[in-house]
């Protein structure tokens, strides 16, 4: 059931009496597509990323007080920390679907406040409120491995025939075949890299019409866009090529190092896509961290990582089938060997 009508009634009398907000969105597609949404309905206002960061923390405060919003929209951000809520001056609205957290001073809109098994993506919930920019939406959705109901795929489907096949009935397969798949890892590679680097993409993308514009580069903006995918695209397939996957083994660990660009969750996502039956292990390292991806179909990934950690130094969480973790690089074979011992 997740938000239910009223609050939907009440998402939508916000953005539409909201002039200048900030928005503040977690740097991965939901985020970004929650925001687009909301940036194109009221047309004005301030995006801002997050990056690399569960915790939105008090630091960010000032440059959001800075612009003096009339509201300040966060979306898809899993925890928010109360200093940060009591140092913003203006009113706060917080669009999430990860774990409830109990704040004060922010009204809450989270599906798993009504129906704890409803964690639907935040983008989902944007576009229910404001059912506009049906492909940006999908983006968001399919991007956190969802589908949404018939009713909005047969829409898409109608709109952007060549996108999503009908024969498709798993987000997985969406993901990793199909052009709205595509679209996403666009999508998602524009996400990384500089900050300053980052907002571009951002702003160029809240330009963006329609799909086709990115797709089949029909506008500067999209080819700004595909260009930016491109060129991280070749790193992304080199490290592909570099996997390793012993058909017997049920952990596949892969340590891959790129210094600028992330992409533990692309290829955590894919390897589980292409060996479900296994517990997949991205690591990459990040100021002197190892930064673990983690994934798996059956196993429950929370249980797993919290035992792991254990005796290690380190720490981590997050879904069922997709997870972090964040270790120590001299505890890293230890903690390798606690996942083991539980397979
Ligand atoms: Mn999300």
């Amino acid at each position: 059931m997740g938000l239910k009508e009223p609050q939907l009634n009440e998402l939508k009398q916000i953005f539409d009496g909201t002039h200048r907000p900030v928005i503040l969105f977690d740097d991965d597609a939901d985020g970004l597509a929650s925001f687009l949404m909301i940036y194109k309905h009221i047309g004005e206002g301030k995006g801002m990323p997050v990056k690399n960061a569960p915790e939105l923390g008090s630091e960010l405060a000032q440059k959001v007080n800075d612009y003096s919003p009339d509201t300040v929209i966060i979306a898809d951000i899993p925890i928010v920390s109360q200093e940060f809520i009591n140092k913003v001056s203006s009113k706060i609205i917080w669009i999430d679907h990860h774990p409830i957290v109990e704040r004060k001073g922010v009204e809450y809109y989270n599906p798993r406040v009504n129906d704890a098994s409803d964690n639907r993506p935040t983008s989902y919930w944007i576009y229910k409120v404001l059912k506009e920019n049906l492909w940006i939406a999908m983006t968001g959705i399919i991007g956190d491995w969802f589908l949404p109901e018939q009713e909005i795929l047969d829409d898409f489907r109608t709109k952007y025939p060549d996108l999503l096949s009908p024969d498709i009935t798993k987000p997985e397969v969406a993901l990793h075949d199909s052009k709205i798949g595509e679209l996403i890892q666009i999508i998602s590679f524009n996400l990384k890299g500089k900050a300053y680097d980052v907002m571009k993409s951002v702003k160029v993308m809240t330009r963006v019409r329609e799909p086709s514009e990115i797709l089949e580069q029909k506008t500067a903006g999209g080819r700004f866009i595909y260009k930016k995918y491109f060129k991280l695209k070749e790193k992304y397939d080199a490290l592909v090529k570099q996997i390793k996957v012993a058909p017997h083994d049920k952990l596949v660990v892969f340590h891959y190092d790129s210094p600028d660009y992330s992409f533990s969750a692309e290829l955590s996502n894919e390897l589980i896509y292409k060996h479900p039956d296994k517990v997949i292990l991205v690591v990459w390292e990040y100021n002197g961290e190892y930064k673990c991806s983690l994934r798996s179909t059956k196993v429950k990934l929370p249980q797993l990582i919290e035992k792991a950690l254990q005796n290690v130094n380190g720490y981590g969480g997050g879904h069922d089938h997709a997870a972090g973790a964040c270790v120590k690089i001299a505890d890293f074979d230890i903690f390798v060997e606690n996942i083991r011992k539980q397979l």
